[in-house]
């Protein structure tokens, strides 16, 4: 049997830090079991020669989408007087979007795969359906398995919306993927696992429920023998670590704890120090990205890590999401000398008092405390900021603002980030989207699960659905009744604005 997994990346300039972890994983257990596959990672185009370029932009470009249907949509729109310059615009974008999608159907069916299984994320879903579209078009024998956090949110309720994907995996893909496979290839029934679902007919059979894995230190190393390192991810010759799974904190208004069933793990300090040097053997890579909620969610853990890689002497880079809780002088020392270079603090907002209104267990003092330990130490601390949550007023905005501008100034913070609130989960996934009236807050648009409902994907290769397939997220605006959406957007443009005056006059 054929295999091929696949990141779906959403556009050409889709980049992220590393190769995906998930990806990593999955190639490591089919490998463990013995199973043949091949992996693609769109974002960097693992095809060395760059093929997908020339597929995107070269002559098939003008034969296939150019000619077929944006010049087939438009010409009659100018004949008829209704050309609109914008018009044409939008559909020449879209038409390149579709075209890059067909160039990943192209690449996709060149390995002659009998199972394609996909990292679905928010993010490319919406893209993934129409991909598959395209593949069973092409091979209707073709088996289309998805997997990731978006199949585990959404789970039934986007299956039913979604014609083209046969097979779903919820949860910890780790455990069941290979067996699903096998199960696949010798037609057997798919109704012994846990968190598998799939179609039979119209209907959709399988049990939701999963378990979570017991012991991390049991699994393989992630594989990435297939990754091409130079192949311009946003951190060059990184490799990401997974070495822990969901989050100790509470924090209000975040999703991604559910994820992993509110319950935290984490690997052992061997593991991880066996797990860097795997990477420094196997690919000569020294410089890694924390892929996990928190890096000191287990501040003995890392501590007996850095304790680990200080004793063997090994020179790693290494980065990574950070909780402001748990830190000390001296664990970040220790941090620092096992080539810790920078950690990103989710932050939020600049207030005691909203922090507490979003059960972020921190204050501004610690904040402030914390960053100053963590510049001295020789780490740079960034900053992750939301606007615009749930009680939030344009006062409390002024004063997250003037907490910036502040401990920029104090050279403790660097490069501070900014995004209007949002949600990408739905109703009984997200505590925040279940008390929403309470809370004050407004979804303007369609939820993940009515807009699905709404669309129908056969239609999707049609011009008048264009505008879906180049708009590739589907998190939602979550407006609150406190402060207006265009307030909001005005003041984080502001803030940046200062922050590059301040920058500029240091
Ligand atoms: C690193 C990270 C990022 C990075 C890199 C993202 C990337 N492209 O990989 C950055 C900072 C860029 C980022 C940004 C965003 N992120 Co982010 N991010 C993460 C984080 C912390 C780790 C991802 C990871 O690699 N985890 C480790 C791997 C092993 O876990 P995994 O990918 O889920 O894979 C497991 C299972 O899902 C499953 N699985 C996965 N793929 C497959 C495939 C198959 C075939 C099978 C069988 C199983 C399977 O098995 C895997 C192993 O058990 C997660 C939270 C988390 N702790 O996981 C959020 C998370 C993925 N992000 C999330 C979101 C919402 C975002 C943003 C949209 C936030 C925003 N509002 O802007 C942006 C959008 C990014 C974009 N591309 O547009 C959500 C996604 C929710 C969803 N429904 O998809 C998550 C889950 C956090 C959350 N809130 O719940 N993110
Ligand atoms: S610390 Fe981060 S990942 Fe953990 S609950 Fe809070 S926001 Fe979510």
């Amino acid at each position: 049997m054929n295999v091929t997994l696949v990141y779906q990346a959403v556009n050409l300039a889709d980049r992220c830090n590393t190769p995906p972890a998930a990806l990593g994983l999955m190639s490591a257990v089919l490998e463990q079991a013995g199973i043949e596959h091949t992996v693609i990672d769109f974002q960097v185009d693992s095809d060395p020669k760059n093929q997908l370029y020339k597929r995107v932009f070269g002559i098939r470009f003008l034969q296939r989408y150019l000619l077929k249907y944006h010049l087939n949509y438009y010409i009659p729109q100018v004949n008829l007087g209704f050309a609109r310059p914008f018009n044409s615009i939008a559909n020449l974008v879209a038409g390149v979007h579709l075209n890059y999608i067909a160039a990943q159907a192209d690449r996709i069916l060149e390995d002659q795969p009998d199972v394609v299984a996909f990292s679905t994320y928010v993010w490319n879903w919406l893209n993934i359906l129409l991909l598959s579209k395209l593949l069973k078009k092409r091979n209707p024998d073709l088996t289309i398995l998805v997997g990731g956090p978006q199949a585990t949110f959404m789970e039934r309720k986007m299956f039913r919306h979604s014609p083209d994907i046969d097979v779903m995996v919820l949860g910890e893909g780790e455990l069941v993927f290979p067996q699903v496979l096998e199960a696949l290839e010798k037609g057997t029934d798919l109704g012994e696992f846990d968190g598998v679902l799939w179609r039979d007919g119209d209907e959709i059979r399988g049990r939701a429920h999963f378990e979570l894995i017991k012991d991390l230190d049991a699994l393989p190393f992630p594989n990435f023998k297939w990754a091409n390192l130079k192949g311009g991810y946003r951190h060059a010759d990184h490799l990401p670590v997974v070495s822990s799974r969901g989050c100790p904190q509470r924090c209000g208004f975040c999703e991604e704890r559910y994820q992993w069933k509110e319950k935290f793990r984490f690997t052992s300090a061997d593991w991880l120090l066996a797990y860097v040097k795997h990477c420094m053997e196997e690919y000569g890579v020294h410089k890694f990205y924390f892929y996990e909620s928190l890096v000191n969610a287990s501040a003995k853990r890392l501590e007996k890590f850095c304790d680990l890689v200080i004793a063997e002497g090994l020179e790693l880079e290494w980065e990574g999401p950070a909780t402001i809780l748990r830190m000390s002088p001296r664990l970040l020392e220790k941090m620092a000398k096992a080539g810790c270079k920078s950690l990103a603090f989710g932050l939020e907002t600049g207030t005691n008092e909203m922090l507490k209104k979003v059960s972020k267990a921190i204050t501004i003092e610690q904040v402030e405390e914390t960053l100053g330990w963590v510049r001295d130490a020789g780490i740079d601390g960034h900053g992750y900021f939301i606007l615009g949550l749930p009680g939030e007023t344009p006062e409390h905005m002024d004063k997250t603002a003037a907490f910036v501008y502040d401990l920029s100034e104090k050279g403790i913070l660097k490069s501070p980030s900014f995004n209007r609130f949002k949600l990408a989960t739905r109703d009984e996934v997200s505590p925040f989207m279940r008390k929403k009236n309470d809370l004050g807050i407004t979804i303007r648009q369609h939820t993940p699960e009515e807009y699905f409902s709404k669309l129908d994907v056969t239609k999707l290769i049609e011009p008048e659905f264009w505008w879906v397939t180049s708009y590739p997220g589907q998190v939602l605006e979550a407006e609150i009744d406190t402060a207006t959406k265009e307030q909001i957007d005005h003041k984080i443009a502001e803030i940046y604005r200062n922050l590059n005056l301040l920058r500029k006059g240091a």
